[in-house]
C-alpha cells in the first residue's frame, strides 16, 4: 500500500489561497469546532494556516495507534508552548530530556501514592465540609465559583498546607488570594487564546494584550513565593505534603534537591493544573446529578445511606461515583486534547506522518467515537463504565489523564477529591435545577462550562 502524504488529508470547506482554511478557525472554542469537523471530514483531517499544518486525529482507531509509546512520544506544543513562556521547567511544561522533569518527578511521585492521598484525606474532607455549611446557608449555588473554590482551597490545604481563605475561614489565608486566582485565570485564557490566533490579527492582539499579561504573571509569581517563604521561615511546619517533598527531599538518582526557582515553578503548575481541569469535572457532574436528580437518589439509596462524614476507604468503595466521574471524563474531557510526535516514519490512517511530525489527538472527539464506543456513545450513561474494565486491546479510546511517563501525576489525587466531594455533597442535598438548560462549554487550555447555578436542597428538609 502507498500511503498518501499529509497536504491529501480533508479539510474543511472554504479554504482560502495563501491563508488556508482561516474561515474554519474558532478562537473562542477552537477544540469543539475541531470535534465538530471530525464528525464531517472523517478520523483524520488537517487545517492549514498559512504554511502551518495541525493534523487532528479525532478517530478512536487512529488516536490508540498514538498512544504506542515505541512509535510516538510526547511534544509541547499549543497552549503548552505558550505556558511554557511562564513556567518553564514546572513538570507539566519541562521538556523530558530536560533532567529537572526527571528529577521533580521521581521526588513528587511519591507525593500521589496511597499512602499520600490518605494522609490528605483529612484536609479535603474539611474542604467539603466548608462547601456544605455555605449551600446550606444559600441552597442557590453558583457552580463555577464554587468548585473554583473548592478545587483550589483543597490542592492549598492538602498539597502546601496553606487555606486559601475561599471558603471557610478567610482569615487564615495569604493576603491576595481572590486577585491571584482572578490573574491566574487570566493567564491561562491568554495562553490558550493565543494558540488559536489568526495569522497577522493575532500577534497584534497579543501585543496589546502583553503588557496585562505580565503584570498577572508577576502578580501570580509573587503569590507563590510568599507562599514558599513562608513555609521556610515557619520551622515547625509540617513537612509530608507536596511542598514539603518539594523543599526537603533528595532525588533518589542524583541525590540533588530541586532549586528553589523550580520549586516556586511547581507550586505554580499544581496550583494551574491542579485546580481548573479538576472543577471543570465536578461542574459537568454536578450539572448531570441537578438535571437528572434519580443519578443521585440511586447513589445515596445504594452507596451513601445517609453517610455524611466519609473516611478515606468509604470513599474508595464509592463505585457509582467512579462511573459517573469516568463518564463525565469521556464526553467533556477537561483537557480535550495531546499532542503525541511520530519518533520515526509512522503510517496512520493511510497516510504518512514523517518522522518528526506531530499530530493533535482530538479525545473530546475520540472518546465519543460511535466505531468504537457504540451507537449511543454521545449519551450520558455512567452504568457503562460499572463493569468494564478498558485495557489496551479493547477498541475504546479513553485517555482523559493523557499517556505515557508524561501522563496526569495528579490523577489519583483528582479522583480522590471529586469522588469525596460529590460523596458528600449527594448524602447532604438534593440537586435540582430551577428550569433545564444545555451545557455549554468554554475553552481555556482546558474544556470547562460556562457559568450557572444548581439548587442545593438540604435532603432531611426535601
Ligand atoms: Mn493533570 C498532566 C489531565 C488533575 C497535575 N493532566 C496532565 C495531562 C492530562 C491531565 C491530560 C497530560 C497532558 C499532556 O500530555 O499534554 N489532570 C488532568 C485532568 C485532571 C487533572 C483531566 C482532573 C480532572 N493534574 C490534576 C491535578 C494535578 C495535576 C489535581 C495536581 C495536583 N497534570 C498534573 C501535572 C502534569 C499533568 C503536574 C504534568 C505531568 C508530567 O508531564 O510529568
Amino acid at each position: 500500500m502507498h500511503a498518501k502524504t499529509l497536504s491529501e488529508l480533508p479539510h474543511p470547506s472554504g479554504r482560502v489561497p495563501l491563508l488556508g482554511d482561516v474561515r474554519s478557525v474558532d478562537r473562542r472554542r477552537p477544540t469543539q469546532h475541531e470535534a465538530q469537523l471530525a464528525r464531517e471530514l472523517g478520523p483524520i483531517f488537517q487545517r492549514l494556516l498559512l504554511r502551518d499544518r495541525l493534523v487532528v486525529v479525532g478517530g478512536a482507531e487512529l488516536a490508540k495507534e498514538t498512544l504506542n509509546e515505541q512509535a510516538w512520544g510526547r511534544v509541547l506544543v499549543g497552549p503548552l508552548a505558550k505556558l511554557r513562556e511562564i513556567v518553564t521547567s514546572g513538570l507539566f511544561t519541562a521538556r523530558t530530556s530536560d533532567p529537572l522533569w526527571g528529577q521533580a518527578r521521581r521526588i513528587l511521585t511519591p507525593g500521589f501514592s496511597q499512602a499520600s492521598m490518605r494522609s490528605y484525606h483529612r484536609a479535603m474532607q474539611t474542604v467539603a465540609d466548608d462547601l456544605a455549611i455555605k449551600w446550606e446557608k444559600n441552597p442557590d449555588v453558583d457552580v463555577h465559583g464554587d468548585m473554583t473554590a473548592a478545587t483550589l482551597e483543597i490542592i492549598g490545604r492538602a498539597g502546601f498546607s496553606t487555606p486559601m481563605g475561599l471558603l471557610g475561614d478567610h482569615e487564615a489565608a495569604p493576603e491576595g488570594t481572590d486577585e491571584f486566582v482572578a490573574a491566574l485565570s487570566r493567564v491561562l485564557a491568554w495562553a490558550s487564546e493565543s494558540t488559536n490566533d489568526l495569522p497577522i490579527v493575532g500577534p497584534l492582539r497579543a501585543a496589546f494584550a502583553a503588557p496585562g499579561i505580565r503584570r498577572d504573571v508577576n502578580y501570580v509569581r509573587g503569590f507563590v513565593d510568599s507562599i514558599i517563604e513562608r513555609r521556610q521561615k515557619d520551622g515547625s511546619a509540617q513537612n509530608n505534603d507536596l511542598l514539603g517533598l518539594m523543599l526537603t527531599t533528595r532525588d533518589p538518582e542524583t541525590g540533588q534537591l530541586l532549586p528553589v526557582d523550580n520549586v516556586r515553578d511547581q507550586v505554580l503548575t499544581f496550583l494551574a493544573a491542579g485546580h481548573e481541569t479538576t472543577a471543570a469535572l465536578l461542574e459537568v457532574a454536578l450539572y448531570h446529578l441537578a438535571t437528572d436528580p434519580r443519578i443521585g437518589d440511586l447513589i445515596v439509596a445504594e452507596e451513601l445511606s445517609g453517610n455524611r462524614v466519609l473516611d478515606y476507604d468509604e470513599v474508595v468503595r464509592l463505585r457509582r461515583i467512579r462511573a459517573l466521574i469516568n463518564e463525565c471524563l469521556r464526553l467533556y474531557p477537561p483537557a480535550p486534547g495531546f499532542f503525541r510526535i511520530a519518533r520515526s516514519d509512522q503510517e496512520l490512517g493511510g497516510y504518512l506522518v514523517p518522522a518528526g511530525r506531530a499530530v493533535f489527538v482530538l479525545s473530546l472527539a475520540a472518546q465519543r467515537d460511535p466505531a468504537a464506543w457504540g451507537s449511543d456513545a454521545g449519551e450520558f450513561r455512567a452504568d457503562r463504565f460499572l463493569n468494564t474494565r478498558l485495557t489496551a486491546s479493547s477498541p475504546e479510546f479513553f485517555a482523559p489523564w493523557g499517556t505515557g511517563p508524561r501522563s496526569c501525576i495528579g490523577r489519583q489525587f483528582a479522583i480522590h477529591e471529586t469522588t469525596l466531594l460529590i460523596g458528600s455533597v449527594l448524602s447532604q442535598f438534593r440537586l435540582t435545577v430551577n428550569k433545564p438548560f444545555e451545557l455549554r462549554l468554554r475553552e481555556r487550555a482546558t474544556l470547562r462550562p460556562e457559568p450557572f447555578r444548581i439548587v442545593a436542597t438540604p435532603r432531611g428538609r426535601a
